[in-house]
């Protein structure tokens, strides 16, 4: 039976939703435009007034927000509150340039932590669970967040965060964990040693994972979900916009439902910034409706995917996201074609390997060259070299029919790839060093 955390908002008909949205949009706009003076100036440029924000149908009229704007107003430029109003921080890891700052009010961690418990029942959760929380505690917004989730529901939490392994391991088995909180990439790990421990999935007693922070494919899933004998759910947020939750997958796990009545999305075409129609594939966009620390009004989030309003059998009405495809800027352009990291990771796991590969990228002689190497299982360790180099001319095809070019593929051997305990390094682009 499906469950729900708060089945009256979550299953809610089209007509109720827009009516909160329009009141929340209303309200958020003027909210911004007499607290953000950055986004008012932006607004002002644009010649508009928060009165000619009406309804979610003048939407398209406000001005977009990036991360560009969001580096310029650091760290206090977007803020929309008094500091003494706010409880808490979380940052991005800031790989490139300076970190986001996200501010939070009480207001907007209880809304976070709801919609993070909305996920958790929507894999099956209750009070009857015990959830172990393996995602980095701290800045990172996957640990607080999950962790606050699971307490709203009533699950025994066990703050893990993440790294040491085997640790975690034991408190699975010792205290019976049903629920496994993590990156992808981490379950995957934690999969594979409990394999070499000999644990089969009859042995673990967990029943579900709530798995993302990152890009990853259905046969990754597939992978994971019969290694440790459980169903793996997809969830999906960003710091920006509060943390993990702003969509999550259900038992249908056909897409995953966007909390609406927190977060209005949009398709827009990248290039262009056109709204696009429903089913187009393109970057998505979010308002927030009713943050009060951090209310970001259209911020591009540069992940490409798509939206369906199509009916859901688990009975939510929210509009769903497909898995994000990457982001525009993870996009390889290699000899001129686009390269996602996720359509050679569904090569690979089609292919039998496991998703223990890196992707380096570099220019030689003014040609862009796409070395992949990947794991061998340790099955494959054993077959001779003339094996081996049929295994790899088998990739080298499977890579060309999938992305139209050509790439050098190395089968490396069992356990020479890092394994990550948070997000994954996929991809070594050496040619903007
Ligand atoms: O990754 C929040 C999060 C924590 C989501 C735990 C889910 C679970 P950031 O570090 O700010 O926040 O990174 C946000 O990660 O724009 C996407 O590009 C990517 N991302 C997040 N979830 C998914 C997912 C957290 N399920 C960025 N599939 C986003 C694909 C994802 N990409």
């Amino acid at each position: 039976m499906e469950r729900y955390y708060q089945q009256e908002i979550e299953c809610a008909s089209r007509e109720e939703i827009t009516k909160i949205q329009n009141e929340k949009l209303v309200k958020q706009v003027q909210h911004v435009w007499d607290n953000v003076p950055y986004y008012r100036k932006k607004m002002e440029e644009k010649g508009l007034k928060p009165e000619d924000v009406k309804s979610i149908d003048d939407l398209h009229k406000l001005p977009f927000l990036s991360k560009a704007d969001l580096r310029e107003a650091y760290p206090y430029g977007l803020l929309g509150t008094d500091l003494k109003n706010c409880v808490r921080i979380q940052s991005t890891s800031g790989t490139t340039g300076k970190r986001v700052v996200a501010f939070y009010t009480q207001h907007d961690v209880d809304l976070w932590e709801e919609c993070c418990a909305r996920a958790i029942t929507a894999a099956g959760g209750s009070n009857e669970d015990v959830c172990q929380v393996s995602y980095g505690y701290g800045l990172f917004t996957g640990g607080p967040g999950l962790n606050g989730g699971s307490h709203k529901v009533g699950c025994l939490t066990i703050p893990t965060s993440s790294g040491n392994t085997d640790r975690q391991i034991m408190f699975i088995m010792d205290l019976s964990a049903t629920i496994l909180c993590c990156t992808p990439s981490y379950a995957a790990y934690l999969g594979e040693r409990m394999k070499e421990m000999g644990l089969g999935p009859n042995d673990i007693p967990l029943k579900a994972g709530i798995f993302g922070a990152e890009a990853w494919s259905e046969e990754m899933r597939h992978d994971i979900e019969t290694t440790m004998g459980i169903k793996a759910y997809d969830i999906y947020g960003l710091t920006e916009l509060s943390g993990p939750g702003v969509a999550f997958e259900c038992s249908a796990q056909q897409g995953m439902h966007i909390n609406e009545d927190h977060f209005l999305a949009e398709i827009i075409d990248p290039d262009t910034e056109e709204v696009l129609p429903e089913g187009s594939q393109g970057e998505l966009v979010f308002t927030s409706l009713d943050k009060e620390a951090f209310p970001l009004l259209r911020y591009r989030t540069r992940d490409i995917c798509r939206l369906t309003r199509e009916k859901c059998s688990c009975g939510r009405t929210h509009v769903r996201m497909e898995k994000p495809k990457g982001r525009s800027d993870d996009m390889l352009i290699i000899r001129g074609v686009n390269v996602f990291p996720s359509q050679i990771e569904t090569v690979l796991l089609n292919h039998g390997y496991a998703a223990n590969y890196q992707i380096i990228v570099d220019r030689v002689n003014n040609t862009d060259t796409l070395d992949v190497q990947v794991e061998m299982t340790p099955e494959m360790f054993t077959d001779s070299l003339g094996d081996v180099e049929a295994r790899q001319r088998e990739l080298v095809d499977g890579l060309k029919s999938m992305l139209g070019i050509k790439a050098k593929v190395s089968l490396v051997a069992p356990k020479s790839i890092p394994r990550s305990e948070g997000k994954a390094v996929r991809v070594i682009d050496k040619r903007r060093i």
